[in-house]
């Protein structure tokens, strides 16, 4: 039976996974938790709920083995733009966090998934198509963190046998949490911009290349990969994935095929857009295709007209 704790669930990617996962095994089996107690989430009123801060070592490991947990998909970290307002908080949370994480796996011996990103890629990759092994030197504290995390779940697999896997996510759209302090959340405020107000400023430039996935592709990947035979994994951790590589100006254009009122303006933040220019383009997934099925439903179309139709209804 899968004894399942999500960290950092209160987060983008945790509000929805832990409702995923719940569907899947069962609520009482999928332990979320998180640094608040939001009593008005779901998360926390429908399943078990551990107050958590993964930078406490002891709590971490008493968590994971009070509730005799087997898997951990280890969400908890701050992101891009935020890191680099306070980079010393952000390699506390996303470094020791980790180790932590890692360390109540060893000894309760847990699977591990470990959500790397798009920030590990920097100036030196090549820009385009970017391979899944390449240089991965970055700029950012973030990317920093990233790359050094992908290391360390390589080096416990190594050296302890136990299982970790991870993908490299790129932005996530989404229509339930909203993202906090990423590069690539003027894809999701788009949108609530769009149907709030008819209208959006973007603090990226209109041709600025980024990849992107939407949520329901991003919680399938996730378990996919941690369900896929062992056997036919080469590389295991930190796979390349992504479904569309997109501008602001093109995700605009898709917006106004449903909403011709709609329109952008651009105030660049020259933080976030350096951070941006020194990502990829676009991402070369095919080690996620063939090693374990990565095959994402959502193009730019039927993504922006799922967020259209379901935030439409919600902000009615
Ligand atoms: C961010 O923008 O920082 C994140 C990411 C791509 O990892 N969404």
């Amino acid at each position: 039976m899968n004894k399942i704790l999500v960290t950092g669930s209160l987060g983008q990617i945790g509000t929805e996974l832990v409702d995923y996962l719940r569907g899947i095994y069962g609520s009482a089996n999928v332990i979320a938790s998180g640094r608040r107690d939001k009593q008005d989430s779901s998360i926390v009123t429908e399943g078990p709920f551990e107050l958590l801060d993964v930078t406490d070592p002891k709590k971490t490991e008493n968590v994971v083995k009070n509730n005799r947990v087997n898997t951990i998909y280890h969400l908890a970290s701050l992101l891009s733009a935020t890191g680099e307002k306070d980079p010393q908080a952000l390699w506390n949370i996303n470094m020791n966090g980790l180790i932590n994480v890692l360390e109540a796996a060893r000894a309760q011996g847990c699977s591990v998934f470990y959500p790397s990103s798009i920030a590990v890629f920097g100036a030196e990759s090549p820009k385009d198509k970017t391979p899944q092994v390449t240089i991965t030197r970055p700029s950012t504290i973030y990317g920093i963190s990233k790359v050094a995390g992908e290391l360390l779940c390589d080096y416990y697999h190594m050296k302890y046998g136990f299982d970790i896997r991870g993908l490299r996510y790129p932005g996530i759209i989404s229509n339930i949490a909203l993202p906090g302090g990423g590069t690539t959340d003027y894809a999701v405020h788009i949108f609530y911009d769009a149907i709030k107000h008819g209208k959006h400023t973007c603090f990226l430039k209109e041709d600025t290349f980024l990849d992107f996935i939407y949520m329901p592709d991003a919680l399938e990947g996730a378990v996919k990969l941690m369900e896929a035979d062992p056997a036919k994994l080469r590389h295991r951790n930190a796979f390349n994935v992504t479904a569309m590589s997109i501008t602001p100006k093109q995700l605009c254009a898709e917006i106004k095929k449903h909403r011709p009122e709609f329109t952008i303006n651009y105030e660049i933040d020259p933080v976030r857009q350096d951070i941006a220019d020194s990502w990829p383009n676009s991402i070369d997934d095919s080690a996620a295709r063939s090693e374990w099925g990565w095959d994402p439903e959502y193009n730019l179309e039927k993504m922006t007209k799922d967020m259209l139709d379901v935030l439409s209804a919600r902000l009615k």
